[in-house]
């Protein structure tokens, strides 16, 4: 490290010449600094993987699969021997598990009648440069683009001429819904673009980014993962959300507009006249208030549990017997995979990224996103046929085991944080 408040710090061993993008390749190194034996040394994987790393990473705290998948990547960075910061405005709602390498910093937002709204993205700008300042952090991975890739990019440019890495993962609706709209359409595409490594969770999230945005820097595609120990088939029988003779429909999502509420009611109150069934929806957001309503208007209360938000999805989404994402838009629906890895078949949209995840006619089915038939014809297919319906599960727990597992995608990421070296 370059940088002379890092220098002058001696209480913890300063890691080795950090999260070097190709630009700090360019200069130099120093006859006999750490770094010019790094670079006289074969670099393999495996003496890279042995040494203390330490990264920062940002995502939103509160419910949302880009959250998810930040916190659970840390963990498993942090078994792995990294030493892993979180930076944010609040601990991650799955950050539920102690590990001692896992640090939490807050970001504190000072207010002043002055401001109409308390500048987050420059309070966290400022904290990431006192955690990679006072840490001897490597690499700050922000997860979604909006604003955290600015934050990180003006928190380099604040370290220069220290090296910092940047990566930036994109999610979703970052580059779907808010990233497009013209009030951050320049800062999304600087900031993506200003990122020494870009990463997206499905290849339709890549396409759309390339597209849109005109990125011409290359952007990896890392799907989105899960623990096939955690999200695994019903163990607890005393656990039921529905009479024996009754099945379970299940919906879990941020309830905002692209997520199509008004369809999964749909889909149950034609799904009900035929066999008996109880929906269950978990999460909140804008548009649970107007399912509460319909369910009334329908008069189906009692076949209706909203859980709200809730942190055990691995307990409550094998107590599905399919579960239903009829998204208008879906970069990859992680809450799908996290289904299939506990053998429920999902009957969703073919909007997205979710055919990517899902196998029309073998892991679940798939329709466009209005399309209520046949998203009614396929739950009525699984919930009459009990042989489909396990197989179905079964097939989908081997795909999440076999092609979204931790250990492979998490093995991704390193590769990435590698190639700043
Ligand atoms: O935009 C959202 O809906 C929130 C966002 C999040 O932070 O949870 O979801 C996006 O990221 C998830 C994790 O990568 C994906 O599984 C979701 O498909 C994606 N949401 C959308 O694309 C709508």
């Amino acid at each position: 490290m370059k940088g002379g408040r890092a220098k002058k710090r001696r209480a913890r061993p300063e890691s080795p010449p950090a999260s070097v993008a190709a630009r700090a390749r360019r200069r130099p190194a120093e006859p006999g600094s750490e770094r010019a034996a790094d670079e006289a040394s074969p670099r393999t994987t495996a003496v890279k993987s042995r040494r203390t790393r330490r990264i920062g990473i940002t995502c939103y705290s509160h419910f949302g699969g880009s959250g998810v998948v930040a916190t659970e990547l840390g963990l498993a960075l942090a078994r792995r021997g990294f030493e892993v910061h979180f930076i944010a405005s609040r601990l991650p709602f799955r950050l539920r598990r102690f590990e001692s390498n896992v640090l939490f910093h807050e970001v504190t937002i000072a207010t002043y009648p002055v401001f109409e709204q308390a500048p987050y993205n420059l309070a966290l700008s400022t904290k990431m440069v006192e955690v990679v300042e006072n840490y001897g952090l490597e690499v700050l991975h922000v997860h979604y683009a909006l604003p955290f890739a600015a934050s990180a990019y003006l928190a380099r440019q604040l370290l220069l001429p220290r090296q910092l890495g940047v990566v930036t993962t994109l999610h979703g609706t970052d580059i779907t819904v808010v990233g497009i709209e013209p009030s951050y359409f320049r800062i999304t595409q600087f900031s993506i673009q200003s990122s020494d490594r870009v990463t997206a969770v499905s290849r339709f999230l890549k396409d759309r980014t390339e597209e849109t945005f005109g990125i011409t820097k290359p952007i990896d595609v890392i799907y989105n993962f899960v623990d096939p120990e955690v999200f695994a088939p019903r163990r607890r029988s005393g656990l039921r959300l529905a009479p024996p003779h009754s099945r379970v429909l299940m919906h879990a999502s941020n309830f905002r507009a692209v997520k199509n509420i008004p369809t999964v009611i749909q889909v149950f109150a034609e799904v009900r006249k035929r066999v008996p069934v109880k929906l269950v929806m978990v999460g909140d957001g804008p548009e649970k208030a107007g399912a509460e309503h319909r369910v009334r208007e329908l008069g189906a209360e009692r076949d209706v549990l909203f859980l709200g938000n809730q942190d055990c999805m691995e307990e409550i989404l094998p107590l599905a017997d399919v579960f239903l994402l009829p998204s208008s838009s879906e970069s990859f629906g992680l809450v799908a995979l996290e289904a299939m890895s506990a053998e429920v078949p999902v009957v969703a949209s073919n909007a997205g990224g979710l055919p990517e995840v899902i196998e029309n006619g073998v892991t679940g089915y798939l329709h466009d996103s209005g399309h209520v038939d046949g998203f009614v014809a396929s739950v009525l297919r699984l919930l009459g046929d009990e042989r489909l319906r396990r197989g179905m599960g079964r097939r989908a727990r081997r795909v999440a085991r076999e092609r979204f597992n931790v250990n492979d995608m998490v093995d991704r990421y390193v590769n990435v944080y590698d190639s700043l070296r």
